[in-house]
């Protein structure tokens, strides 16, 4: 689930068709695709200083929302050889909706929190047995070399065509484990892994002694009329029933 871009790849910013169909490839079968070289190296290691930085200064929690440079840079939000396999995978038409700091810290004491494993999102239709295309991806860029002792996210191959009844049901990952180990994404700087949202993941505990950060993006499908919502004049409202005002939620 790893693409090394070429030399030709990184001077153009454009993956060839053969890498491309191979990442998008990647994301619908494994759920992941990893892009090695697809960021340049002098804005990681500066978003690396900078929430370095922000830690020593206390500052954490801003840093986290990552809604501030260099964080926020546009080449990360718009890198363009992430762009270029969502668009592959999920159309033109995408829109942000996330952009934030994960980090793992050093696991001074070996009693780190304890953390789950997860989905950042369902199926759009949890309840029918059927995968339909990703519709939301996660990208993932670490400012720091992703390894096996700093923590590197651990993902489930392929658990994002799992369809779960209840829904995001974490009991069958450790059976099928069994069958489809779940593995570490091993990545240097300078990489950056999308993911079908709906991927099982996890951070793994951080046994190095400096912080493993990493940007978290979302992008998701735009949907015609999805966030449309009729506006009712209040005095009517008032008069409504709650189911009638539960058509005008918006999660
Ligand atoms: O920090 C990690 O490796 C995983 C973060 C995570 O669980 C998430 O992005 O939802």
């Amino acid at each position: 689930m790893r693409i090394q871009l070429t030399d030709a790849e990184q001077a153009n910013g454009r993956m060839c068709d053969v890498h491309l169909n191979l990442a998008v490839r990647l994301l619908r079968e494994v759920g992941a695709v990893i892009l090695e070289e697809a960021v340049p190296l002098e804005i990681v290691k500066e978003a690396r200083i900078a929430y370095i930085d922000a830690i020593r200064r206390g500052l954490t929690r801003k840093a986290r929302h990552a809604m501030e440079m260099p964080f926020f840079h546009h080449q990360f939000i718009t890198n363009p050889f992430s762009l270029q396999v969502i668009e592959a995978a999920m159309g033109k038409k995408v829109a942000l909706f996330r952009c934030g700091i994960h980090d793992v810290p050093p696991d001074i004491d070996g009693n780190q929190v304890d953390r789950a494993p997860h989905r950042d999102g369902n199926h759009l239709f949890p309840e029918l047995p059927c995968v339909l295309p990703v519709s939301g991806i996660y990208v993932n860029i670490p400012f720091v070399d992703f390894l096996e002792e700093n923590g590197a996210t651990k993902i489930w191959p392929g658990s994002h065509l799992i369809m779960d009844s209840p829904p995001s049901d974490v009991r069958y990952l450790g059976e099928r484990s069994k069958h489809l180990p779940a593995q570490q994404a091993l990545m240097p700087m300078g990489a950056l892994i999308l993911r079908d949202m709906r991927l099982w993941h996890v951070g793994m505990p951080n046994r190095t002694d400096t912080h493993r950060p990493m940007l978290d993006i979302g992008y998701t499908r735009v949907f015609p009329h999805a966030s449309e919502r009729l506006r009712v004049p209040q005095e009517i409202k008032k008069q409504w029933s709650k189911e009638a005002k539960k058509l005008l939620r918006t999660a």
